[in-house]
């Protein structure tokens, strides 16, 4: 099993350097960094962190291929890689509709759009002249000036389809999910993917991208991580919903309420024990240790500790460095 964390470049840069040397002494294996137009870059944000870390991976978690071309995304995450002496991951995925609507750009084809931008990094990172006459990515003669190195390309991965293709060409698969039930049907889905690619599935490193929330009081724990499973359980497709017996018009009110900024009644009893128990892997490090070896059993291979990580940020970094990394 390795460790990630994932940090949002909404704080300021210098300070999740500060999160991620912590991190790293700590015992974590990688670290992700968001990419939202809205927040700070996160190649800016990677290159500072390389200049602080000595050993930990970087990746982007994740980046997608629709603001930024193949060639330019090659180009980023291979200058990562050079900075940091070859420690880059990259992290893609197609990103959200919403947020390109926002951005005047059409969200077309994300599969295709990711499957064929994941082919065209690859050529690119050879050094060699790269052609490619795709669907959705064409590339004529554009070539890489300098050394990219060996750089993994993980996919952010949730649709059936989308889990597939992760098993037939991804490195790794970063899946937003906390619950073992998720993780039956994903691992399956890679698995089938692999298969077909000729692969052996233990090849694909699987990541729970998780919503994590650790203190010693799980009260505290849970409090912390209601806000972001409100989030996840808005977002969430009924299907997945239905898979956890959520009542499926809960979604709906929660949504209306994050909508009208209504954070009382969220934290005042809107998300339920059984939401957090789906959408996050919280409470005590004895809670947290339990829910992560259920998922290892299943097939997970990467815990990834996301928002809000903890109540208190600091004092949950090092308890998962002590009472779980230390204890592997
Ligand atoms: N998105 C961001 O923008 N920034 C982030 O920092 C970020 C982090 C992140 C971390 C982990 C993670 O799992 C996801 C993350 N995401 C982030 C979201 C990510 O970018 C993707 O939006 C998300 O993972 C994709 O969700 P999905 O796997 O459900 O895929 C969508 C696109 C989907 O609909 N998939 C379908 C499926 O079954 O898998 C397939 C759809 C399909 O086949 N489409 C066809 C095609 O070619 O695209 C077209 C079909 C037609 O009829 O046209």
């Amino acid at each position: 099993m390795t460790f990630g964390i994932e940090f949002v470049p909404s704080d300021p840069v210098l300070k999740i350097a500060h999160y991620a040397k912590l991190a790293e002494t700590q015992g974590f294996d990688n670290v992700w960094i968001t990419d939202h137009y809205n927040n700070r870059d996160v190649y800016s944000t990677l290159a500072v962190l390389a200049m602080n870390t000595n050993s930990i991976k970087l990746g982007t978690g994740v980046t997608n291929p629709y603001t930024r071309n193949a060639a330019v995304t090659a180009s980023s995450i291979a200058s990562i890689n050079e900075i940091s002496g070859g420690r880059a991951i990259l992290g893609l995925g197609p990103g959200d509709k919403a947020t390109f609507d926002a951005m005047g750009i059409s969200w077309d084809k994300p599969l295709t759009m990711t499957k064929e931008s994941i082919s065209a990094i690859r050529a690119f990172f050879t050094g060699k002249k790269v052609n490619q006459d795709g669907e959705m990515v064409k590339i004529s003669g554009a070539k890489m000036a300098f050394k990219a190195g060996s750089i993994p390309i993980y996919m952010g991965a949730q649709g059936p389809k989308m889990l597939e293709l992760a098993g037939e060409v991804a490195d790794g698969v970063l899946i937003n999910a906390s619950h073992p039930k998720d993780f039956e049907v994903a691992v399956q889905q890679i698995a089938s993917g692999a298969k077909k690619a000729g692969r052996d599935p233990k090849e694909v490193d699987v990541a729970a991208y998780a919503c994590f929330s650790i203190d010693e009081k799980p009260e505290k724990a849970v409090n912390a991580a209601k806000v972001v499973v409100a989030f996840i359980v808005a977002g969430s497709p009924d299907m997945v919903l239905e898979r956890h017996g959520i009542d499926v018009a809960a979604k709906a009110d929660i949504g209306a309420a994050i909508a009208k900024g209504d954070f009382g009644s969220l934290m005042g009893g809107m998300v339920t024990t059984e939401m957090i128990d789906a959408f996050s892997i919280c409470g005590t490090p004895a809670d947290c240790k339990a829910r992560i070896n259920d998922l290892l059993d299943i097939g997970v291979t990467q815990i990834v500790a996301g928002s809000p990580i903890g109540p208190d940020k600091e004092k949950a970094i090092k308890l998962i460095g002590k009472e779980i990394i230390g204890q592997k």
